[in-house]
Formats: structure tokens, sequence, C-alpha cells
């Protein structure tokens, strides 16, 4: 296990607001960086704003904006949404600031003098919502972009080329020799099949047809192409090429660090093949894994920006807070499978995990410890009967699992886990029958060990939810009357001992599916 990791999310476009997918790709990458901190490792979490290209400079127009003015005004909503969502970010990297346009054309002179750029014209199929060239083969006889099915359109141009060819087989070598490298493994055969094998086209790197991007420095009626652009984001924001590089040796060159991209199945093909180009172009080191999550769908299509179809997740944090729609998110929508956002299944999921399984378990702990115990957490006096054994065991397996599923980002896992711990727990109240012990004297120190296991079970949870449950986890903790712990405490078994728990509100109240399902379908008609 490398002991730093550098986890980042895909720098979005602020064409228009974002929606429940940025959403989604943002938060689970705030739930990984969250786990890896609270492990201990040394953990650095990027993310930010892809802000130049035809697309913005069109939307700016339109608005009769400067393109920075319009940007300016979409990003300062990235940042509102990021706080509402509790993203712990440790930085925000913006294309269109100095320090990165810095990178861009560093990057490009090196690769010009190198001869990996050369300058020729290109003529292709373009769709300028995509920003992207296609080829004849993957635009088709009907001339449909096939990234978002628009119709395309032939265009020429001066432009400036990456040379693909010279990186092919070191790329196909780099696939080979490291397996884990492009998540789920699928993705590698269409990376291959679909792009590599049938002949990958030089990608051009520039245009002359719109001013809004980085202009290269050796011909200033051509600006830098978007994805040369935007890809350098993931190190000119830890100050490659800057005065200090300090972030850059640690999180980026040195080997102990893992460095993961998260991204949608849309951008796979340029961060897992031109990506790892441009930088052993650089003479700079591939990340260790990029992880391609699904993409939540709208019925039957894909949810986007420029097509409009889309769930804003501010009305939705705002009406059940922020825990309930990080978890919906994390644990509905299977990390690396698409999915569907349905009001109903938000309902279910909030009213079946939250409310009634860990809300209950720490609603009815509570309740017990007040009134058999006067609110103290009865000590540690290890397994004094059958099912104290099992739901010890149980909770030193659901933490290794989870800890695994973690580091192998099956982060949908790590959660059932924890939730089959939290159902555990409710089952071994049923078969321990507390209220049957408490009418018992001599079954004092059993009904004893029973709220000192429940209370740890409650307790391993919420510590393992944290990244997930960032607000409902505290307050669990409080009303165990812990005032400090950390994961480090997790394995501590007299952690609880003797702690005045504190009766609180339920963390979840449970959700009307009559009342709440109308009112989000409502926020999707909008
Ligand atoms: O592509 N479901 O930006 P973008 C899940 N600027 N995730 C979704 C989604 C959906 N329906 N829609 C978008 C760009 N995403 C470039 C990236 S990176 C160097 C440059 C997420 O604003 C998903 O992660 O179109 C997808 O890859 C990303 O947003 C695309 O965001």
């Amino acid at each position: 296990m490398k002991k730093r990791f550098y986890i980042t999310t895909p720098i979005y476009y602020p064409s228009a607001k974002l929606h429940i997918g940025h959403a989604y790709c943002t938060t689970l990458c705030d739930v990984l960086a969250r786990s890896k901190r609270e492990r201990g490792y040394e953990t650095y979490f990027l993310t930010g704003a892809d802000e130049h290209g035809l697309k913005i400079e069109k939307n700016a127009e339109a608005k009769g904006v400067t393109p920075q003015a319009f940007v300016d005004e979409i990003v300062e909503g990235f940042f509102k949404l990021w706080d509402l969502l509790k993203i712990t970010n440790d930085d925000f990297i913006r294309t269109t600031q100095a320090r990165h346009e810095h990178v861009v054309q560093t990057a490009f002179t090196r690769m010009l003098n190198k001869g990996d750029i050369y300058l020729g014209k290109y003529e292709g199929w373009y769709c300028r919502y995509c920003e992207a060239f296609w080829t004849d083969t993957q635009v088709g006889k009907d001339h449909i972009c096939p990234d978002c099915n628009r119709e395309v359109q032939k265009a020429e141009e001066e432009a400036y080329f990456f040379k693909t060819g010279k990186y092919v087989d070191s790329l196909l070598k780099f696939y080979d020799e490291n397996p884990k490298f492009l998540i789920p493994e699928s993705r590698k055969n269409e990376m291959i099949n679909t792009f590599i094998k049938p002949g990958l086209e030089d990608l051009c790197v520039s245009r002359t047809s719109f001013s809004w991007g980085v202009p290269v420095l050796e011909n200033k009626k051509h600006v830098v192409y978007v994805w040369l652009d935007a890809l350098t984001n993931y190190i000119s924001a830890l100050g490659y090429c800057s005065d200090n590089e300090e972030l850059f040796k640690k999180f980026w060159q040195d080997e102990d660090t893992e460095i993961i991209h998260i991204l949608g199945a849309d951008i796979t093909r340029f961060h897992a093949i031109y990506w790892p180009m441009f930088l052993e172009s650089l003479g700079l080191r591939k990340p260790d894994r990029e992880f391609v999550h699904g993409l939540l769908m709208m019925k039957d299509s894909k949810m986007s920006k420029s097509k409009g179809n889309v769930v804003d997740p501010y009305p939705l944090v705002e009406r059940y807070g922020v825990d309930a729609v990080r978890y919906y998110l994390t644990r509905e929508i299977n990390f690396g499978s698409d999915g569907s956002f349905s009001p109903e299944q938000f309902v279910e999921r909030i009213n079946a995990d939250l409310a009634n399984s860990y809300g209950n378990l720490l609603n009815r702990t509570i309740s017990m410890i007040g009134k058999y115990f006067d609110g103290a957490i009865p000590e540690y006096k290890g397994q004094v009967s059958e099912f104290d054994a099992s739901l010890e065991s149980m909770i030193d397996v659901t933490i290794s699992n989870y800890e695994k599923a973690m580091d192998d980002l099956k982060i949908t896992d790590a959660i059932i886990y924890v939730n089959e711990l939290v159902n555990r727990a409710n089952k071994y109240i049923d078969e321990t029958t507390p209220w049957a012990l408490a009418k018992d004297e001599a079954k004092k120190d059993e009904l004893a060990s029973v709220m000192n296991h429940l209370a740890r079970a409650i307790y391993v949870a919420s510590r393992l939810y944290h990244p997930v449950l960032v607000t409902a986890s505290d307050k669990a903790f409080e009303q165990l009357g812990l005032t400090s712990s950390g994961y480090e405490n997790i394995n501590d078994k007299h952690l609880l001992d003797n702690l005045k728990t504190v009766k609180g509100n339920p963390l979840f109240p449970r959700l009307d599916p009559n009342v709440e399902v109308p009112f989000i379908n409502g926020l999707m008609a909008k």
C-alpha cells in the first residue's frame, strides 16, 4: 500500500450549472479522499473547472458577456455546490488561471521542440458540443456524433497535431504491464478495439476557429485545443514547472504516492489514451489508476447539461440534507456501473437504510442505555454470551472488508458491509432480548455486555459511514457521549466505557413517500 494519495475529479465545463451527475462524481471522490485521510494517509484531492473552448465562447456571446465573466459566474455556483455537499477538496484549479496557462504553454513548447507536435491541416467531422473531431467510421453514414448523438459538420483548418503513432506501442505495453491502470477492465478492451486497433489518428491540439483558449506562444493565431489544455490541470495544480514544485514532487513524482483519476465513461479515451501519451512525451510518470464510473441516466437517456434534462442537486440537499444525498449517490448506484435517478428509489433508500436501520439502531440503543443504566455505557467485559462473540467477530470482519473495498475503489461495496453490520446489530437486539434480561437481576452482567456491544457496533458503523454521512455520524458520536476520537481508535474495545450518552433527535426522520415522491418529481419537471 502506498503511503500517499492523489485523487482527482474531471474538471467540469462551466458552460451551464452542474447537475446531479457531476455531484455524483465529486461526492464519490470526496468519500474516497475523506476515507483515506481519516485512515491516516496523506491525501491531496483536486477538482476544478475547464473554462476554455468554443462552447463557452458561444454561450458567453449569446449572453452578451465576456467569456471570463461568464465562467466566473458559473464557477461561483460550483463553489456553492461543493460547499453544500461538504466536499473537502484541497485545491480548485481553473484553466484560466495564470498558473495553469503557464504549464500548458510550457508543455506545448516542450512537445513541439521534441518533434511530438507538428503543424498540419485538419479535416474531419467536428462536433461543436463535444468539441471533438471524429473519423468517418465513428460518425457513420448519418454523420452523428458518437458521444452526444447530434449531427456533426465537416471542418478543415490549419492545426497543430500530436504524434500519437510515436507512443502507441508504449501505451499498449503500459496497459499490459499495469492491468489495474484502467478500471473496469472492460474499458481497456474498448480503448484497444474501438480506438487503437482501427488506427489512431494524430490528435489535433490547437484551433484557429475560436480564440477563447491558451495562446500557442510560437504561433499566436492558434489556441491550445481543449484536451491538451484540460488534462494538464492534474499537474499544473501541483505546481509543475512553477517556482515551487514541492506538491508536484510529493504527489506526482514520488512513487510512494498513488495517483488516481476518477472520470466518467464519456471521457475515458482522452484520459486513457492521450493523457498517458502526453505524460510520456513530457518524461513524466503515468497515473496508477483511472477509475471509470458509470453515468446517471434519466429514464432512457444520459443526463447532460447540453440536453437540459437534469436533476438539480441543490433543492435535494436543502430538503433532505447533505447526508441523505451523499448516501443515496454512494449506495444506490454501484460505483463503476451506470445507474438511474428515481424519486421512489431515493425515498425508499433513505427510509430503509438510514431511518429504519441505522437511525433506529441508535435510537433504540440510546433509549435502552438510558433506561437500564441511567445513560452510562457499561464497561467492556469481554464476550459474555455467544451472541457477543458473534457480533464482535462481525465488527472485525466488517472493518477489514471495508478497508479492502475502499482501497479497491469499491465504495458501494464498502458501504454495504457497514449496512450489514447495522442489520446484524439490529438482529442482535432480537437475539439477546434486553427487555427480558432487564427483568432478571441475575442477568445484569449479560445486559450490560449487550449494551456495550451495541454501542460499539454503532460506533464502528458510524466511523465507517463517516466519509459519507459527514454530519449524521458526528451526531451519533455525540449521542454516544464521545467528544473526540478518530479512526485510530476503531479497534479500541474500551473506548466507550462509562461514557454518558446524550439522547438526541432521530438522525433520519422517516420520509413519507406520498409527499416526497411528488415533490422530487416536481423538481425534475422544472
Ligand atoms: O468532460 N452521470 O466536462 P463535463 C454521472 N471538461 N456523471 C456525469 C454525468 C452523468 N449524467 N454527466 C457528467 C468534461 N458527469 C471535461 C473534462 S477532465 C481533464 C476534462 C461527470 O462538465 C462525469 O465524471 O462534461 C463526466 O466524465 C464529467 O462529469 C464530464 O463533465
